[in-house]
């Protein structure tokens, strides 16, 4: 069964939770360090290019151990991370789209805020559009929309250059709750259908740890909005905070969450530690099924 194909397929396979890998084709993403970026042929005195090989087997490893979608971004979203130009993501992702496309078989999620990239994407053969700005920029909503593809909207408090200074809440819950209705509201207005989205609370994007665990804690309250549910939450700063570890480190408690959000509802976790993490959502969802 081929299933990068658009609309509704990702929720065909069944209401099993599923598993999201992260393909940072970037030089400065937070938990891989670039570690798909090597100087290759392509790459000039000054740029470093991706080794599509590499990047490539790597997806290709993350499907073996079980992951149905593919999320390659060409922009990195830490806190404090610099804008890349529209150009330079094109020039990351749509080649490595096209060679996932080509030979592996699983939904290829594109995470961008940038109408071009998300309209090469499509082309290109991504089955979903992951858009940690909520498909707000210039263009993004109406190229999304006419996609026709399953659209992830998620929310941030600020942008990532900033985000983490001092984000306030009076009610974290609802106020994630109240923004992500506006979003929706706002994409089947310009057309897409309700069954198309999926909501994220950006666990990390302008929240502190109490607002992280909150979220968590009460993400059952998002099924309000009938949309699926993301969660992100591998290797940052609030397993980091509880445990007081570095990145390299934050297996454990990363799988221990994914376990945790698949209980309070998550629909699709997304994860740099695939293998681990199919295993501990394959159970939790069993708990929660017999329950
Ligand atoms: C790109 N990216 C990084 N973290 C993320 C998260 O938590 N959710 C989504 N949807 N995308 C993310």
């Amino acid at each position: 069964m081929k299933l990068s194909s658009p609309l509704g397929t990702i929720w065909q396979i069944g209401d099993e939770p599923l598993v999201m890998g992260v393909l940072n084709a970037t030089p400065d993403s937070f938990s891989d360090g670039g570690r798909h970026f090597r100087s290759s042929a392509v790459a000039t005195a000054n740029s470093s290019a991706l080794n599509l090989d590499v990047a490539l087997a790597a997806a290709r490893d993350m499907v073996a151990e079980g992951a149905v979608i593919i999320d390659v971004g060409g922009e990195s979203t830490r806190p404090g991370a610099q804008p890349v130009s529209e150009q330079q993501e094109l020039d990351r992702v749509i080649p490595l789209v096209e060679k996932i496309a080509a030979e592996l078989d699983c939904v290829i999620s594109v995470d961008t805020s940038t109408a071009a990239v998300m309209r090469e994407a499509a082309a290109a053969g991504a089955g979903l559009l992951n858009d940690v700005r909520s498909f707000q920029c210039e263009g993004a909503l109406e190229v999304a929309v006419a996609s026709r593809l399953p659209l992830c909207l998620m929310h941030m408090l600020g942008e990532p250059r900033t985000m983490q200074a001092d984000p306030q809440y009076h009610d974290v819950v609802d106020e994630v709750a109240g923004f992500l209705n506006q979003r929706i509201t706002a994409l089947c207005a310009a057309g897409a259908r309700r069954e198309q989205l999926m909501i994220d609370p950006g666990f990390g994007f302008g929240k502190l740890l109490q607002h992280n665990l909150q979220l968590l804690v009460h993400l059952d309250r998002l099924n309000s909005l009938q949309c699926k549910i993301l969660v992100g939450m591998s290797r940052k700063s609030m397993i980091g905070q509880v445990l007081d570890k570095p990145v390299a480190e934050r297996l454990f408690g990363g799988v221990a969450l994914a376990s945790i959000a698949v209980m309070h509802g998550a629909n699709v976790v997304r994860t740099h530690d695939v293998a681990a993490t199919v295993d501990a959502v394959k159970m939790a969802y069993a708990v929660k099924r017999s329950s």
